[in-house]
């Protein structure tokens, strides 16, 4: 009993400390998610289309058949040239959306050794330069421009990134990039610049004695690693990254990091107090606007999140072997195996070291050994929302994130008491579909 009470304590020491490290990212984060129009999910049947157009009305299903084999074979051959061209080199993208645990899993390769340059929120700077220039408004510019800074990154070129840091770097030297400490990359001995007191205020790394980053020295150590991985809580679409998918330098894998929307929204009225006071304004009154722009924001999150993830679900060709869809329930529960699940999809050995550190993390220890309660209690703290979040609140989620709730298999409320009745699960076990 003492035991359990033990590690119940830890897993929820584990959580509160990813709730905090979440809480610095994205004072702007949402603001330019209301303009960007949904955009049409590929067609499974565009190739077909083109086939038939291609040879008049006359092509026989198995003329047809046999198209399809001989393109997939080409697909395949291509894919497998594409892994030969970066001679093993892979490119991880976590896309998630903050208040989904996305510090915490990105930490999972943040600790994979000295072959990892793990960058950690790099968009952070180019929502900032363009939400100030643009007042946010502008999302086809905040396309164009995540897409390039993070494929100019998985090459190691941090140029296009300079030109989104303020003050702009002298020399290729910024005192100023975000949340630096969080890349362990930045902070080895090879990207640390000597320290000089009285021209800078702090030290800005927690390992070393380092002085301001010099991005030259970051892009040089950024080469010398074997893979590259990018945490980003900014990308909307999917879809917008594809020509990364498509780069035959690159080698993309992304995995894209979901949690149930409506614990979401109730960790964001915690987090982002003043940003959120509309919604804490209706919880008390017990009164939501539907019509709101807020309520409006929520449902663009939610369809955003979805249509990624049917578009990354549907495998198409551009796709295949290259998407992971991960619930933050399910890390929650089963850190060390999801952990282990992500980078057999990687392709990249998973080291001793990031099992280490999950285990101080998370005591995923006990999971495999079957002891129940773990894993139980582990999932009550992720489910703590649902004693905070007023049930009128969670009707309004639900209503316009019902698809999304539904993809992910998040299970509605019908009432109150249901909400919080702890013997009822919200998550149903669910296997989705990648290769
Ligand atoms: C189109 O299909 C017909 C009938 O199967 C075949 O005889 C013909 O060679 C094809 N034409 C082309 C351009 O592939
Ligand atoms: C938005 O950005 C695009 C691409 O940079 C640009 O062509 C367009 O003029 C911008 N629109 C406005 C309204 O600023
Ligand atoms: C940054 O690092 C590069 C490569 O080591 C070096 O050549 C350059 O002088 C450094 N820049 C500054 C301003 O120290
Ligand atoms: C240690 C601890 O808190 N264990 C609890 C885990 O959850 C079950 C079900 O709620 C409790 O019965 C245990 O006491």
């Amino acid at each position: 009993m003492r035991i359990k009470y033990t590690i119940s304590i830890v897993f929820f020491v584990a959580l509160v400390i990813i709730e905090k490290e979440n809480n610095i990212i994205s004072r702007v984060s949402d603001k330019l998610t209301l303009k960007q129009t949904p955009q049409t999910p590929l067609q499974p049947s565009g190739f077909s289309h083109i086939l038939l157009k291609h040879n008049g009305s006359s092509t026989s299903l198995g003329k047809l058949d046999s198209a399809f084999a001989l393109m997939k074979r080409r697909l395949e051959d291509y894919s497998q040239h594409q892994e030969a061209a970066t001679g093993g080199r892979k490119h991880i993208l976590l896309l998630a959306t903050t208040r989904t645990g996305s510090s915490f899993v990105g930490e999972f390769f943040n600790q994979q050794g000295d072959n990892m340059f793990y960058l950690f929120e790099p968009l952070w700077h180019v929502e900032k330069m363009l939400t100030l220039e643009t007042g946010g408004t502008n999302a086809t510019a905040a396309v164009k421009a995540y897409r390039d800074v993070l494929q100019r990154l998985f090459l190691c070129d941090f140029s296009q990134l300079e030109s989104f840091i303020d003050p702009l770097p002298v020399d290729h030297v910024t005192a100023a990039l975000f949340r630096r400490e969080s890349s362990s990359s930045l902070c080895e001995a090879s990207v640390c610049s000597p320290f000089v007191r009285g021209v800078f205020e702090r030290y800005h790394c927690k390992t070393r004695r380092c002085g301001p980053l010099n991005l030259t020295m970051a892009s040089e150590s950024c080469l010398q690693k074997e893979h590259r991985a990018i945490k980003s809580v900014r990308v909307r679409q999917l879809e917008n990254l594809r020509p990364l998918a498509e780069d035959p330098r690159l080698d993309v894998k992304f995995i894209q990091l979901v949690r149930d929307p409506r614990a979401v929204l109730a960790s964001r009225m915690v987090a982002f107090a003043a940003k959120y006071k509309n919604w804490k304004q209706w919880a008390m009154d017990g009164e939501v606007p539907i019509d709101d722009d807020e309520v409006r924001k929520l449902k663009g999150n939610c369809d955003n999140i979805r249509m990624s993830a049917e578009i990354g679900l549907s495998q198409p060709p551009w796709l295949r072997r290259r998407y992971m869809l991960v619930r933050y329930e399910d890390i929650a529960r089963f850190p060390m195996r999801k952990a282990t699940e992500m980078y057999r999809f990687t392709g990249i050995p998973f080291t001793a070291q990031v099992k280490s550190w999950i285990l101080k993390n998370t005591q995923a220890s006990k999971e495999t050994s079957g002891v129940y309660s773990t894993q139980k209690n582990s999932s009550e703290q992720g489910e703590k929302w649902r004693f905070t979040l007023p049930f009128k609140i969670a009707q309004v989620v639900q209503k316009v994130c019902g698809p999304t709730l539904k993809l992910f298999g998040y299970k509605f409320v019908s009432s109150e008491e249901m909400l919080i009745d702890k013997s009822i699960s919200l998550i149903e076990d669910k296997v989705f579909n990648f290769s």
